[in-house]
């Protein structure tokens, strides 16, 4: 193992001498994947296979008055036409959104947004599929479209949810949190107040495998199985049941390797109803699987908020309170996989990483003719706007004060001992300790330095920007009590099972799309157990095989199900330990555990591992009274809190004078997520999560021209960062663990999301400040940029 010059162990630990518990450790899913043999939704080929392909509406806005699907019936290849009509008469066109919302399967009376499902062809082939949808010959009246999110509550909007039983406007719902009347006298009496026009605009997680599904039911025995891109297997299957009317047991979804989810794969879509519909219509195994563009125009987008950011602070730079006022783009259903109780998701923990006297949110959400969703892309349920409204205001802040934005921030944090901390929106961080966060990465940065090299810079006429951003995330939901989504609470089960000679298999309710969980819940049980993880089978994905739990989001798998994994080793220890004292012929409590082995106290001969152990539980020699056969456990964990990880960001940019080109020249990352399981695996969360951050900063955005038309229909216009867009990273860590979760892990997989893209922009405003810029909104394409220095040549 290497230690850089940062202090930071840059080598791994080889596999086969790490024989236990937390550590870096290649993946055990690797080997699979380099050597091409994961299998995805599309890699799935049944007999007897259909193919299914869905035609999209290429209006944003209109009824739909006629569908003929004559010609497209006569392909000699096609064997199912289905329109809206159809599914209507069997009470399926429409489906419950994960928000208590509904969305159509199918239009019916009208389109909503470009690119909404219209009808389906079944065919022998998907070629087939795709040319037969050019001979359906759909009637459309255009509607005036709603694109403009400022103008849609006008009375002269036209209402797209004329389908809601009363609806006469585009409101979807208004939320407030906070202190009105406390936040208004606190911003009454403070000497300095900064208010900035905030947009985050709408972006798309864009995940190498797009969605995709294929149903097989099989009326025979009455079984449904559905293989499919989706992040939470439980949760989908109970609303097919409800949906479909089929009985639960009867529905099984496994969600085999996915290619990247990024909160895309979260919501049910459309495409995945219609699959089961043609399987049971057909009596065949369906395939459904969406092309780039289909992904890009109508699943899962992410942000779409404009915000009014407001903070109150005295002359000295002591922050008092921060408002916001947030217009929430929903597009045309509502389809936010959020918990019941957070229409805004946690968006509430917009008072960020300090420590305030008042704050207040009110925020409306409104219908638009643009695709559903709003909860992904590595989102935190909405604390990636909540980080970047409160990170780029504090910066607003730092300006108008002339202070240093580190020293602005420092002043401000909640401090130690003020944990559990209880913000004034009413979230409870567990623990924190922020300022060595952000020591260590100005240290690791050499900040001072790096003013001075600006000042040198600027001197000769370039353009060289610093920023720096400080998040909180709020991360596993529940507990129960608190969160469910459609009334299904959060919370994950666990069994754990070891065989007689030792090895191990635990089964998960959540699912990786790429995030290395066979590895790291082999770890955490290995860590519990003293088995090696390669040992270990990691069972997940497969609701026949898995016990029932909410699923993959919100970076919830490790606070919630790592949690669970931790405490069912303990409870197989516990059995292991009762078996121990029988086979040493000693009481428990002279028995003493180290990873893997138990000892009585006092006699080092006196031992016997938990290898031998697990061939007692299944063997024929006795075993102490009550205690049954087998050496298996099962849990239920019903988090007590969320958990909260933070981190410190800092960022170099360097503009070209002349393109107005942006380049992150240095990113410095230190990241606090608790206890780490595998410091390898955090820091691929983390490199992902900060070239999101370049990504959403500098180039990506879903646009829409003024019919509504989507004009980031593909990776050509929709621009996702390489490895030629992104520095390489500097990391670094703290570990303040949770001090309720078992292990004290936080999670990790949304973090750098969530913190970079304010660090970037931050940068970004930063460089620009000499041309009197204090704000730019995302995306800082060379046009944005060289717009905001209109052209201007350096100021001297
Ligand atoms: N980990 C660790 N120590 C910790 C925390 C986490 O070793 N203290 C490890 C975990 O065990 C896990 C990984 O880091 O292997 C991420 O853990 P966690 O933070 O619990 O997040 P989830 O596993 O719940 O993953 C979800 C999160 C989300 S919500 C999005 S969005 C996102 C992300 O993960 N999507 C991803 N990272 C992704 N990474 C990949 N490759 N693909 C995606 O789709
Ligand atoms: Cu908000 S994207 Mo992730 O929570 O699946």
């Amino acid at each position: 193992t290497a230690v850089a010059a940062n202090g930071h162990r840059t080598a791994f630990v080889d596999n086969d001498r790490k024989p236990a518990g937390h550590g870096r450790m290649l993946r055990k899913e690797d080997p699979r994947f380099v050597r091409g043999r994961g299998r995805y939704v599309d890699d799935l080929q049944l007999p007897g296979m259909l193919h299914l392909a869905i035609l999209r509406s290429p209006l944003a806005h209109a009824r739909v008055l006629s569908v003929d699907t004559a010609l497209a019936e006569a392909h000699p290849k096609v064997r199912l036409v289905v329109t809206g009509a159809m599914l209507a008469e069997k009470g399926l066109a429409w489906m419950p959104t994960l928000s208590n919302d509904v969305q159509a399967v199918l239009a019916t009376d009208k389109v909503r947004f470009q690119g909404q499902e219209v009808a389906f062809v079944v065919a022998e082939d998907r070629y087939a599929a795709r040319d037969a949808l050019e001979l359906i010959d759909v009637e459309y009246e255009p509607l005036d479209p709603v694109i403009d999110v400022r103008t849609a509550l006008s009375p002269e909007a036209p209402v797209i949810r004329d389908d809601l039983e009363g609806k006469s406007d585009n409101h979807v719902f208004d939320w407030e949190t906070g202190d009105a009347a406390a936040t208004e006298e606190v911003f009454r009496r403070a000497d300095v107040v900064v208010s900035q026009d905030i947009v985050y605009p709408r972006v798309h997680p864009a995940p190498m495998e797009t969605c995709g599904a294929v149903a097989d039911y099989d009326a025979v025995d009455g079984k449904l199985t559905l293989w499919s891109t989706t992040q939470a297997p439980h949760a989908h299957r109970t609303l097919y049941a409800i949906v479909a009317g089929l009985p639960e047991h009867k529905i099984r979804v496994v969600s085999p390797d996915i290619g990247g989810g990024f909160g895309n794969k979260v919501p049910i879509y459309p495409g995945y109803v219609c699959a089961i519909v043609a399987s049971l219509l057909t009596g065949k195994p369906v395939k459904w699987v969406e092309d780039r563009a289909e992904n890009l125009i109508s699943t899962g987008f992410a942000r779409d908020y404009i915000m009014r950011g407001e903070i109150a602070a005295t002359r000295e730079g002591r922050i008092l309170a921060v408002r916001t006022n947030v217009l929430a783009d929903h597009g045309a259903f509502n389809g936010v996989a959020a918990p019941t109780k957070y229409p805004a998701g946690f968006f509430g923990v917009f008072t960020g990483s300090y420590d305030l006297e008042a704050a207040y949110c009110k925020m409306t959400a409104v219908y638009t003719n643009k695709a559903p969703g709003g909860v992904a892309y590595a989102c935190s349920f909405r604390i990636t706007e909540a980080v970047y409204l409160v990170e780029r205001i504090v910066d607003c802040l730092a300006a108008e004060l002339r202070m240093d934005p580190i020293e602005l921030r420092m002043r401000n944090f909640i401090r130690p001992e003020q944990f559990p901390y209880r913000t004034k929106t009413g979230w409870v961080y567990d623990s924190g300790n922020y300022a060595p966060t952000m020591e260590l990465a100005k240290r690791l940065a050499g900040y001072d330095e790096l003013r001075a090299e600006q000042a040198r810079r600027r001197a000769r006429g370039e353009i060289m920007g610093i920023g720096v951003s400080f998040y909180t995330e709020a991360v596993g939901a529940g507990p129960r009590k608190d969160m469910d989504i459609l009334g299904l609470g959060m919370a994950d089960g666990c069994e754990l099972r070891v065989h007689p000679t030792g090895k191990a298999v635990v089964r998960l309710s959540v699912q990786s799309q790429g995030q290395g969980h066979e590895t790291t819940f082999a770890q955490i049980v290995a860590e519990e157990l003293g088995i090696p993880p390669q040992d270990i089978e990691v069972v997940h994905g497969d609701t026949d095989q898995t016990p029932f739990g909410l699923g993959t989001y919100g970076s919830r798998s490790t606070p919630v199900s790592g949690a669970a994994a931790a405490l069912v080793a303990r409870k197989v220890r516990d059995k292991a330990r009762l078996i121990a004292s029988g086979m040493l012929e000693v009481s428990v409590a002279d028995l003493e555990w180290e990873k893997g082995t138990f000892r009585v106290a006092g006699d080092p001969d006196a031992f016997v591992t938990i290898q031998d152990i697990a061939m007692r539980a299944h063997g024929a020699g006795d075993l102490p009274e009550g205690v049954e056969g087998g050496l298996e456990a099962q849990i239920c964990y019903n988090p007590e809190n969320l958990t909260y990880p933070h981190g410190a960001y800092i960022c170099v940019v360097d503009i070209d004078p002349g393109t107005a080109k942006v380049t992150v020249r240095r990113f410095v990352a230190v990241d606090d997520c608790g206890t780490r399981i595998n410091p390898m695996i955090i820091e691929g969360q983390v490199h992902g999560g900060l070239t999101d951050g370049v990504g959403m900063a500098l180039m990506e955005m879903i646009a829409f021209d003024e019919d509504g038309n989507c004009l980031s229909g593909s990776l050509m216009d929709y621009l996702i960062p390489t490895a030629l867009e992104v520095p390489d990273w500097e990391t670094g860590f703290t570990v303040t663990p949770s001090p309720h979760h078992p292990i004290g892990a936080k999670g990790v997989g949304e973090s750098a999301t969530v913190g970079s893209p304010p660090a970037i922009v931050n940068a970004v405003v930063d460089a620009l400040s000499p041309f009197g810029i204090r704000h730019a909104d995302m995306p800082l394409t060379p046009s944005r940029v060289w717009e905001a220095m209109r052209g201007q040549p350096v100021p001297p």
